[in-house]
């Protein structure tokens, strides 16, 4: 039986489970992270010494890094096919730059955005730094709505890892309140694309907390 502990309102946590239900796996989750704490107790960070979620236990094997627990998913678990992260080098390098993508740039850049949105109180809001910080995120969303032109999905015909990772935070920009954004056609027809998948609707599309 597969484990993945963190909490379920974790971007990082929601992918790892979206792809659990793509994969059709079964597994159990424990809370930990923020409110429910136990990710910087010694039984934790002997798992995963950065203190961070999710962490993965299959059997003997403990992984942490959420894309790199997705990696680990789709070749230990998917079909032989194995659409959402084909073996073809060029399609996989392709999906795989997203996935780095996501994390380095993307995370980054709308991480302030988030946290002073939804769990930040109004009055305690740093506007300037909040219009600056929303101008940087969504110049990078129109990026990616001019790479979805023309495709139905990030990478191949089909839905891959690149659709779970950006669809995870795609939530987290469409799902905000009360802001501006630009004209994002492309990624609004993507993103309505994944409100069919069972998966994001049940771990993804939910309230921002
Ligand atoms: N690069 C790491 C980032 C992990 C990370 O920063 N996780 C956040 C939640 S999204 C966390 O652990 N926050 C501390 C907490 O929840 O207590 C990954 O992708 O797994």
């Amino acid at each position: 039986m597969i484990t993945i502990w963190g909490r379920a309102n974790s971007v990082n946590v929601q992918k790892v489970l979206w792809c659990c239900d793509e994969l059709v796996l079964p597994y159990e989750r424990i809370d930990a992270g923020m409110q429910f704490g136990r990710n910087n107790e010694p039984e934790y960070l002997a798992m995963n010494p950065t203190g961070r979620i999710p962490t993965l236990v299959d059997g003997d094997f403990v992984l942490w890094e959420s894309n790199s627990i997705l990696r680990y998913l789709a070749l230990q678990y998917g079909p032989p096919s194995n659409l959402l992260y084909p073996a073809e080098p060029k399609t996989r390098a392709a999906i795989d730059r997203w996935l780095d993508w996501t994390l380095t740039t993307l995370q980054l850049a709308e991480r302030p955005v988030f946290w002073s949105i939804v769990r930040t109180p109004a009055a305690e809001r740093d506007q300037a730094a909040l219009a600056k910080d929303l101008q940087a995120v969504g110049a990078l969303w129109k990026m990616l709505d001019t790479h979805l032109q023309g495709r139905f999905f990030f990478e191949t015909d089909t839905f891959t890892l690149a659709d779970v990772v950006l669809g995870a935070y795609a939530k987290r920009w469409f799902g905000l309140e009360g802001i501006e954004r630009p004209s994002l056609p492309n990624l609004e027809r993507w993103y309505s694309r994944l409100a069919t998948r069972p998966g994001f609707r049940k771990y993804v599309d939910l309230p921002l907390t």
